[in-house]
């Protein structure tokens, strides 16, 4: 195993400093009665947990010349796959190596408020060097992930800028089953870095009608802080891209046989960016997204990801020849793929750039049905105020930025009561937006309605509005914010008080 000087020193600083930095720190800046409380009783040995989860330090090799240090679970990148049973409790053991409180977050599962992995909704840290023991229920079933829930703030490598991501899935007690085999995906960058102005696609949602009210509140607000000399926000862009810890051209291929009809299960393990995918040659039939069965599966020639969302798409292996799977950006040159062999094939991996597509979630939806109606509309308008918290855009749901000192809860539910979030975008960014503990209905997409799509994130276009309903099932917080981990932590949340 052979380190770049680049990589060397980065684990020099990491093995020396370790964790210790001032803004690698738990959400509410470690105060006592979270961060220092003691911890969870020792387990008891005579019982072994049904998984272990150890947070720790460790290398990811990208390619033989391309190593990173960073925090990973169980030191693998990514972590171990979790194949749980829906309805069947489960125990985990989860061990803290580091010297920072950890948070790990079950990512699309109802669980309750000391299991979910949320210091803003009241889970206890994982102390460091300290464990924790969870039991839990896994639900609902399907494609899941588990990841950390820690602020990063200004700190790159904290939070899910790091290593520490895993797949989680929830057997379902029927398995449908339509295909021949299973491959599971985690897309994730490494090597972050600070820039202005991002590079990521904007133009690739459906429908693309912008509210122009929205529109001309954010432009506004643009343009006065621009005349104010205001620079742009400060974005985080990344030089190293990855399938399972690989960059493409490194790991493993992807061997199929001709007919083969093969269910990709692709995770978005991104701490920020939105992904896409094609298969030259080969369509997608998108049959599941974030885990939930879609009432109409469709085929589409690119897979388009938010940060936090999962797709699974079977695809039948009718193509012979060796191809890469891969990002359509530029981000594929730089790691962003995995080569897909058939049996047989030879010659270097090929790649044909797709036509130009869209993605619409109102394909994949009921068409002709109305959703059922809430109980309560929520209306939500989220902002954006350029560089203001040290070059870091500050984000805000209906004029506040979540505070992390006051963390105080935003809206009050009724346990059983069905709420409609709508949701109105006054920037020109999109932001996958996620509920914990609950999956909603995607009930409206800019003016569309439509009924029967499950998710727990949903990009939201720039200046576009969106309404997801809910039952508000679970008692007590649940945070509701957007996935990108630098819209998160500079305000972009909000608590949910169901009672
Ligand atoms: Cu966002």
């Amino acid at each position: 195993m052979s380190l770049d000087r680049r990589s060397f020193l980065r684990l020099g600083a990491a093995g020396t400093l370790a964790a210790g930095l001032p803004s690698c720190r738990p959400r509410d800046g470690g105060s006592p009665a979270a961060a220092g409380q003691p911890a969870t009783p020792a387990p008891s040995t005579s019982t072994a947990a049904d998984h272990t989860i150890r947070i720790g330090p460790g290398l990811v090799e990208l390619s033989p010349d391309r190593i990173i240090a960073t925090t990973l679970y169980n030191g693998t990148f990514p972590g171990p796959l979790l194949r749980l049973k829906e309805g069947v409790p489960v125990t985990v053991d989860l061990f803290n190596d580091t010297d920072t409180p950890e948070q790990l977050h079950w990512h699309g599962q109802r669980v309750p408020v000391d299991v979910d992995g949320a210091a803003e909704e009241g889970t206890p840290f994982i102390p460091a060097h300290g464990h924790r023991r969870i039991s839990f229920t896994p639900g609902p079933s399907g494609l899941r992930f588990y990841h950390t829930h820690n602020v990063a703030g200004p700190d790159l490598r904290a939070g899910q800028y790091g290593g520490q991501v895993g797949i989680v899935y929830v057997e379902p007690k029927h398995e449908p089953g339509d295909y021949d085999r299973e491959v599971f995906l985690l897309l994730k960058e490494f090597e972050p870095s600070f820039s202005r102005g991002g590079d990521m696609a904007l133009d690739f949602l459906a429908p693309a009608e912008r509210d122009p009210k929205l529109e001309s509140a954010g432009e506004s607000a643009m343009k006065a802080s621009l005349a104010k000399k205001m620079p742009h926000g400060l974005e985080v862009g990344y030089r190293a891209f990855s399938i399972n810890g690989r960059m493409l051209g490194h790991g493993e291929p992807i061997r199929v046989r001709p007919r083969e009809r093969v269910l990709f299960h692709v995770v978005n393990g991104s701490a920020s960016e939105i992904r896409s995918l094609a298969l030259p040659g080969h369509t997608f039939r998108v049959v599941a997204l974030d885990g939930n069965p879609v009432p109409t599966p469709r085929d589409v020639p690119v897979l388009w990801i938010g940060t936090g969302e999962r797709v699974s798409a079977i695809v039948e292996m009718t193509h012979p020849g060796v191809w890469i799977l891969g990002d359509v950006g530029d981000d594929r040159q730089n790691g962003m793929g995995i080569v897909v062999e058939y049996a047989g094939a030879t010659g270097k991996p090929r790649w044909i750039a797709p036509l130009k597509s869209t993605w619409d979630y109102t394909a994949f939806a009921r068409s002709g049905a109305p959703a059922q109606a809430p109980d309560q509309t929520i209306e939500l308008i989220f902002s954006k105020q350029n560089a203001e918290i040290h070059g870091f855009n500050r984000w805000l749901i209906n004029g506040d930025a979540f505070s992390m000192t006051t963390q105080k809860p935003m809206w009050q539910v009724q346990q059983g009561r069905r709420y409609r979030l709508r949701m109105r975008n006054a920037s020109d960014d999109i932001h996958p937006m996620h509920l914990h503990r609950h999956s909603f209905d995607v009930t409206s997409v800019a003016g569309r309605s439509i009924s029967g799509l499950t998710k727990d994130v949903v990009m939201l276009g720039g200046y576009q509005e969106m309404d997801v309903d809910f039952t508000a099932s679970e008692l007590g917080l649940s945070l509701f914010h957007c996935h990108m981990q630098l819209h998160m932590d500079f305000g972009f949340m909000g608590l949910i008080d169901c009672r």
